[in-house]
């Protein structure tokens, strides 16, 4: 007896046939609740990388600049040493005469493994203070950081130049390039060098060094190994060991990749992306973001090579939120946006074509405030150039100053840059850092053969003192 009940084509019964859909329903709306309860309750937000609303501006600089832009000419330019000299920079007062003095070095670079090899300190009126190294072998331009740093590491309140070559760590004194020590490392330990305390003495007086994405060897300020590890939490280190006294004890913990290490270099905790495949790549930058009295409150930004993601994680490792998709490389953490609260993220994304090459600005949350895209951005700086206590964005490669509109009002002129084909031919660094000595945050840029120092006249005093020069532990990433 089929009479009476209709089918459909698969000789379902109709009637049974709503009621599956009916079913089908409720379960697709309960999945969806369920969802939706899941992704409030969730304690971290995944933004997807192609939610591209940004909030404030989304604007681009590419090709012939804006010629309206004001033109900021250089307070001094520096003539780097033509044998010595290259496009790594540092600048202290190396010889207390109250002027800030460059340092500039070359390194050797086979297969990706490289070692410093020439330091010369120069006045700012380009004559040589002194040399240090073998000039024959090394190159100008840098594609790494170059492990040479300045920090008065013996506390006595003068400045050591302290290097990586191969096989040793070398510490010089800052105002006669004197070798003070040789300190032997592991051959290949010379990627870049970085000062820290992990001894809770009063000053940072142990050091890092590293090879390129496997090892991280600890010394104290007497040479000796404190600690070594080999691939943190089972994974590369990042290009630059990030140490921040998380817990306050007076000891730095270190961000050595996705793993954060204590101050006896063991693991602490190991950031787990709930988005990407983090095997895939490593750290290439970390930032605080927010210092707190505990751990739960610091802020720390990352950026993962290979695995295209930026997240915020708290000073326990825990991920508060993710955005991925892109190749995510250098951050500055600054008040970038009037009237948005603080502070903000700028970043780069880089292995774009020329012309494509953007830089975001993120807020807490991981919403898209802004976009700039200029012809190569990988290498930004944040300033507040025009002294209204908002900090602008330098994107280094054509000198260009952008407002919180991600407007041009200003290019750093370079004189006497080399161009090719209308594209200037090499990369230019730059660095922030007191140059005159009035506290207040000036402009360095660098080629390989030169430097141009823009004084900041507009800028404000910084609330916390200033070291005449650039920052401790500088890095290109
Ligand atoms: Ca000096
Ligand atoms: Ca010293
Ligand atoms: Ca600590
Ligand atoms: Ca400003």
């Amino acid at each position: 007896m089929i009479a009476n009940t209709a089918t459909n084509v698969n000789n379902v019964p109709i009637k049974d046939l709503i009621m599956l859909k009916i079913l089908k329903h409720k379960c697709f709306v309960s999945q969806w609740l369920i969802f939706c309860v899941l992704i409030s309750i969730s304690p971290y937000t995944i933004l997807d990388a192609k939610q591209k609303n940004f909030i404030y501006f989304d604007t681009e600089d590419i090709g012939q600049s804006d010629s309206s832009a004001q033109l900021i000419q250089p307070w001094k330019i520096v003539c780097l040493d033509p044998d010595y000299g290259g496009q790594w920079i540092l600048a202290a007062d190396l010889n207390t005469d109250g002027a800030v003095d460059i340092v500039s070095s070359e390194n050797f670079n086979k297969g990706d493994v490289h070692y410093t090899t020439t330091v010369v300190a120069q006045n700012l009126d380009g004559s040589v203070l002194w040399k240090w190294g073998n000039p024959d072998i090394g190159r100008k331009n840098w594609h790494h950081d170059v492990a040479c740093q300045i920090h008065d590491w013996n506390g006595d309140n003068n400045y050591e130049v302290v290097l990586c070559t191969k096989g040793f760590l070398v510490e010089l004194e800052g105002a006669t390039g004197r070798e003070l020590r040789q300190i032997p490392i592991p051959e290949e330990a010379t990627d870049c060098l970085v000062f820290c305390n992990l001894s809770g003495k009063s000053h940072p007086c142990d050091v890092l060094v590293k090879d390129r994405y496997h090892n991280i060897w600890a010394y104290n300020q007497q040479g000796k190994l404190l600690w070594t590890v080999r691939n943190p939490g089972g994974y590369p280190t990042a290009h630059q060991p990030l140490p921040i006294d998380l817990d306050g004890d007076g000891r730095d913990e270190i961000m050595a990749g996705y793993a954060m290490l204590n101050s006896d270099g063991s693991i602490r905790w190991i950031y787990k992306s709930k988005q990407v495949e983090q095997a895939k790549g490593h750290v290439d930058c970390a930032r605080v973001f927010r210092h707190g009295s505990a751990p739960d409150d610091f802020r720390i930004v990352l950026t993962c090579c290979g695995a295209n993601n930026i997240t915020l994680i708290d000073g326990n490792g825990k991920v508060l939120w993710e955005v991925s998709g892109h190749h995510f490389e250098s951050i500055d953490i600054g008040h970038i946006i009037p009237n948005h609260a603080g502070p903000h993220i700028c970043v780069d994304i880089d292995h774009q074509p020329y012309g494509k090459s953007p830089v975001w600005v993120l807020d807490e949350q991981g919403r898209p405030l802004a976009q700039l895209v200029t012809d190569y951005s990988r290498h930004h700086c944040l300033l507040d150039f025009t002294g209204d206590g908002i900090e602008e964005i330098l994107v280094v490669h054509k000198g260009g100053l952008y407002n919180h509109q991600g407007r041009r009002i200003g290019t750093f002129n370079t004189p006497g840059t080399e161009m090719s084909e209308g594209k200037i031919k090499y990369e230019k660094s730059m660095l922030i850092g007191d140059m005159i000595g009035d506290g207040i945050p000036d402009v360095i840029l660098a080629t390989p053969y030169n430097v141009y120092i823009y004084q900041n006249t507009n800028g404000r005093k910084s609330g916390k003192s200033l070291r005449l020069g650039t920052e401790p532990n500088f890095t290109l990433y």
